[in-house]
C-alpha cells in the first residue's frame, strides 16, 4: 500500500475510537499527553532502557528524574524506575515484599478492599495470598479489621493514596504505626494520587502525610500517564533506599551494553516515554502542575455542587481529589443509570461492589462537558424515577 492510502485508511478506521476532547470520556484515569511531550517522544522512541548500557545517558536521565519525583514525594536520594504503568509497579512492589521475607512459606499481603486489581494479578502470579480489609460505611478503611488481618505470614501491606473508585487517601500514618515493630514491607499505591496530592498540598489543602515522610513507607507507585500528563504507557516505582533492591534483580549477562540486573516484568522497555516525561516535568514545573490540578479540582467542586442539587442521586463521598462517586439516594443499583449514560455516549466507570458510578475529572474534562453531563443526569434520574 502507499503511505498516503495507509494514513487515510487509519484515519477512517480509528475515527471509531473515542477521543479525550469529545468530552464523553469521564471515567478514565488517562488523558491526552502534553503536546510537547509527544514531540519529544517521537524524537526518542527508539531508545531501549531494557539494555541500559547502550543508552547510558537515557538511564542517567531516568535516575535524575526518579530523584526529582522522589523529592516531590518528600524523600531524599530516592531511587526507582519507570514502568509500563501502575500495575507493573505494584507487582514489582509485591515481589519485593515477598523477597524481603524468604522464610515465610505461605506469604500474605494485606490490602484495603479498595485496592486496585493489580495486587490480585501479582498475587496470582506469585502465589501470594491477598487479604482484603473491609471499608467502613463512608468507604474509608476499617483500620481495626486491617490490623486483625496481619499475622506471622504477612510479608507486606498496601496503603492507597488515591483509590481507584473514589480518590480517597488511606490513613497511612496509622497503618505505619500498626507495623512499626514488625518486619513488614509497606507499599503505598499513589498511581493516581502521586501527581495530584503534592500539588494539592502546595495549593493549601490539608492532606495527612502519605509519602516518604512516613518513615515506614518502603516504596511508592506514582504514574506519569495518569495526572502527570505523560505518554501512555508510563508508570513510576519509587523506593526509599537501595538496600531494598539488593536481592531482587535478575542478572542478564549477555546484554549488548553489558550485564545488567532487571527489576521489571518486561525486558525491552521504552526510554522515549521517560525522556518525554523529563521534558514534560521541566516544561510544566511545579507551577504548571499546580494550575492543572487546581483546574481539575475547580471542575470537581462544580460537578459535586450540581450533583448535590439533583434529587435522587448523591455523592458517595466528599471528594479529596478529582474523582467523584455518584450513587442513588435510595440505595437502588446504579446499573440502569450507567446503561442510560452509555446510550448517550458518556463513558463512566461502574463500581458494582460499592454501587457507584465514578467520574474522573481529568485535564481534558471542561466545565461545558460537565454541564452537558448534568443535563443528561437530571433527565436520566427523572426517567428512571429515582427521585
Ligand atoms: N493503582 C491505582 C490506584 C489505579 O487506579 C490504577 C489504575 C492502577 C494502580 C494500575 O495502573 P495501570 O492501569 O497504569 O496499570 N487505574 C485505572 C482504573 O483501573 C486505570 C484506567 C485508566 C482505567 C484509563 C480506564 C482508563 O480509561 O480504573
Amino acid at each position: 500500500m502507499k503511505k498516503e492510502d495507509i494514513l487515510n485508511f487509519l484515519d477512517k478506521k480509528l475515527d471509531g475510537d473515542y477521543a479525550y476532547d469529545m468530552g464523553y470520556i469521564l471515567g478514565s484515569m488517562c488523558t491526552e499527553p502534553l503536546d510537547f511531550g509527544k514531540e519529544v517522544y517521537t524524537k526518542y522512541l527508539h531508545k531501549n532502557l531494557g539494555d541500559p548500557g547502550l543508552f547510558k545517558a537515557t538511564a542517567d536521565l531516568e535516575n535524575e528524574l526518579i530523584a526529582d519525583i522522589g523529592e516531590l514525594l518528600n524523600g531524599k536520594n530516592i531511587i526507582g524506575t519507570f514502568t509500563t504503568g501502575g500495575s507493573e509497579a505494584n507487582i514489582v512492589a509485591m515481589r519485593l515484599a515477598r523477597k524481603s521475607r524468604p522464610e515465610i512459606k505461605d506469604p500474605e499481603i494485606v490490602v484495603p478492599a479498595s485496592a486496585h486489581m493489580s495486587f490480585e494479578k501479582g498475587a496470582d502470579l506469585m502465589g501470594v495470598k491477598v487479604r482484603k480489609a473491609n471499608l467502613k460505611e463512608d468507604f474509608e478503611l476499617n483500620l481495626e479489621h486491617f490490623e486483625s488481618l496481619i499475622n506471622k505470614n504477612t510479608c507486606g501491606i498496601v496503603g492507597i493514596a488515591g483509590t481507584t473508585s473514589l480518590g480517597l487517601v488511606d490513613p497511612i500514618v496509622k497503618m505505619a504505626k500498626i507495623i512499626d515493630d514488625k518486619d513488614i514491607f509497606f507499599h503505598v499505591d499513589a498511581a493516581f494520587g502521586g501527581f495530584v496530592l503534592p500539588f494539592l498540598e502546595k495549593l493549601g489543602h490539608e492532606i495527612l502525610p502519605w509519602d516518604f515522610r512516613v518513615k515506614q513507607v518502603c516504596s511508592i507507585t506514582s504514574d506519569p500517564h495518569k495526572m502527570g500528563l505523560g505518554i501512555i504507557p508510563s508508570g513510576g516505582f519509587f523506593v526509599r533506599d537501595a538496600s531494598i533492591l539488593e536481592h531482587a534483580g535478575f542478572e542478564i549477562p549477555y546484554l549488548a551494553g553489558g550485564g545488567f540486573k532487571h527489576l521489571h516484568i518486561v525486558g525491552t522497555r521504552p526510554g522515549g516515554t521517560v525522556i518525554a516525561f523529563w521534558a514534560i516535568m521541566n516544561f510544566l514545573g511545579i507551577e504548571g502542575y499546580k494550575k492543572i490540578v487546581k483546574q481539575c479540582m475547580d471542575n470537581t467542586y462544580y460537578l459535586a455542587k450540581r450533583i448535590s442539587e439533583i434529587k435522587g442521586v448523591k455523592l458517595a463521598a466528599d471528594p479529596v481529589m478529582n474523582v467523584l462517586g455518584i450513587t442513588t439516594e435510595s440505595g437502588r443499583s446504579v446499573c440502569e443509570m450507567d446503561n442510560e449514560f452509555r446510550k448517550k455516549h458518556w463513558m463512566l466507570g461502574k463500581f458494582m461492589d460499592l454501587n457507584l458510578i465514578r467520574v474522573v475529572i481529568m485535564p481534558h474534562v471542561t466545565r461545558e462537558h460537565l454541564s452537558d453531563f448534568c443535563v443528561d443526569l437530571e433527565n436520566i434520574v427523572k426517567n428512571l424515577k429515582l427521585t
